[in-house]
């Protein structure tokens, strides 16, 4: 890394947080970490930190800043903490985790993706194909582990990381060999003050694009087309012609047929996108048709992202609990008959507009469980869909309200729109749950 610095404060301590500092410490490094929690609570993690780590719990006092000449943020740290606001005026360079971590493998070429939905399962198939192809590469960044763990752990040629919004907000010169923008819906407007800004801290990750890098980007959303950058851009498309394209229910990728839609494990248009996005992320990456064809047809897609979890009494539970936002749950619905999905709903909306639900819902279910925090604010959004619209409250209910009311032949479909941090440690455990409660429920109920 050029101009090392020696005293770095990490804020937020976190999985990147600790893997910053983890990095930082082998450097040679000074480091100091910092978070709003109480010792009492981070206690485990702290125990994990490299020996002579400075740690300020319990806030984030100004006078931590005094000896600093490099900020690190974690991604949960939003860039107008008083914290940040006072680095900033002071003039220290503040970097975010994904980018100090770069910032060491610079030269290695990077594959980073980005959208409001899609990343995880694209960022997943691109460094399959990769590693099918023979390549020596490593996935990371949002999806886990975080970019700095891979430095540490690195024994490896390039890499893939999926890149949230939290995390490019603050880019500075990060430049990915192959940029890839899947689409852009409402999402983190909690964060974000509206979604002109949410796109264009999005938008960051191409700001520094050469043109003999390459851009991917979603022919059919307009503004992901519009993306400014230097970089060569090749589109996808799943509706009309492009440099990957579908054609007949048959992807193809530079004209060449590459596969049926339906030699895909996973399900869904959404998915089709997807397939195309990542197949032409690999093939810039120097990955053969064949290595790409193979992991198409084999790669069955991660979990929580809209799998049957459950089947019973000709009922099958799908858990979509990564849905977390309106788009993925819109996602989510298409594609099942008329009346057919018991949907449940709700969490933290994280200022969403949930209207654009209603379309969907009177298409395809025959009734809405609601649970979470931001449950009346959905009730208000679905006010004159034909389906009834029940506040449950929890999942416990919901799931119970869904066995008594499904019949053979339907779907309960978990895909909240919303995070869910309000009832639950993070989406997976919310998934287990589901899955759980799916099958006791439908047990107890023969
Ligand atoms: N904290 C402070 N001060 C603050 C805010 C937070 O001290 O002002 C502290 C918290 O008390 C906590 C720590 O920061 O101890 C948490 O840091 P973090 O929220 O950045 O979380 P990490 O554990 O570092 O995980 C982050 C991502 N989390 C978020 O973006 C919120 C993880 O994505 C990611 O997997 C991980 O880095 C590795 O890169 C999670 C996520 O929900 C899965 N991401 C969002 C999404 O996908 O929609 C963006
Ligand atoms: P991310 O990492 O962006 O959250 P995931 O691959 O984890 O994306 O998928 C999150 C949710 O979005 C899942 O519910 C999934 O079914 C849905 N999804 C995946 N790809 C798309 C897409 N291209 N458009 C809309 N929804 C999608």
């Amino acid at each position: 890394m050029s101009g090392t610095p020696s005293h770095v404060v990490v804020i937020g301590l976190g999985v990147s947080g600790l893997g910053a500092a983890r990095l930082a410490a082998a450097d040679g490094v000074q480091v100091l970490i910092t978070d709003q929690r109480p010792a009492q609570d981070v206690q485990e993690t702290v125990n994990t930190l490299p020996p002579g780590t400075l740690i300020e719990l319990g806030g984030h006092p100004l006078i931590v800043l005094d000896n600093a000449d490099l900020i690190i943020l974690s991604p949960g740290v939003p860039s107008d903490l008083p914290l940040v606001l006072e680095a900033r005026r002071r003039g220290l360079p503040i970097l975010s985790e994904i980018e100090f971590a770069w910032r060491h493998r610079s030269r290695a070429p990077l594959v980073a993706v980005t959208g409001s939905n899609g990343k995880s399962t694209v960022t997943t198939l691109v460094a399959q194909m990769m590693q099918t192809a023979g390549m020596a590469t490593v996935a990371g960044g949002n999806l886990g582990p975080p970019a700095s763990e891979l430095i540490l752990d690195g024994q490896w040629q390039s890499w893939v990381l999926e890149v949230s919004s939290f995390q490019s907000e603050t880019l500075v010169d990060l430049r990915p060999r192959v940029g890839v923008f899947l689409n852009l819906s409402q999402d983190h407007l909690e964060r974000h003050p509206d979604m002109a800004r949410y796109a264009e801290a999005k938008g960051r990750l191409f700001a520094h694009q050469k043109p003999s890098d390459t851009a991917i980007l979603n022919a059919d959303d307009e503004l992901v087309a519009a993306t400014v950058t230097a970089a060569r851009k090749r589109f996808f498309s799943i509706s009309a012609e492009a440099d990957a394209t579908l054609v007949d229910d048959r992807l193809h990728i530079g004209g060449e047929p590459l596969i049926e839609s339906k030699e895909l494990q996973l399900s869904g248009r959404h998915n089709i996108a997807n397939a195309l996005a990542a197949a032409l992320a690999a093939q810039e990456m120097g990955c053969s048709l064949t290595a790409i064809r193979e992991t198409l047809r084999t790669f069955t897609g991660l979990p929580h992202r809209h799998r049957v979890v459950h089947e019973g009494d000709n009922i099958r539970w799908i858990d979509d609990s990564k849905a977390t936002n309106v788009g993925a749950a819109i996602a989510a619905l298409s594609g099942y008959p008329p009346r057919s999905v018991h949907l449940i709903l709700g969490g933290l909306g994280k200022g969403q507009d949930f209207s654009p639900l209603a379309e969907s819902i009177e298409k395809t279910a025959t009734a809405v469980y609601l649970i979470g925090q931001d449950a009346s604010a959905i009730a208000k959004a679905l006010e004159d869909v034909t389906p009834p619209v029940e506040n449950c409250q929890t999942l416990e209910r919901a799931v119970e309200r869904a066995r008594k009311q499904s019949v053979p032949g339907q779907w309960v479909l978990l895909a909240p729109a919303c995070a869910s941090f309000d009832q639950f440690p993070n989406y997976a455990e919310r998934g287990k749950a589901f899955e759980r409660l799916a099958s006791e429920e439908a047990s107890s109920c023969r």
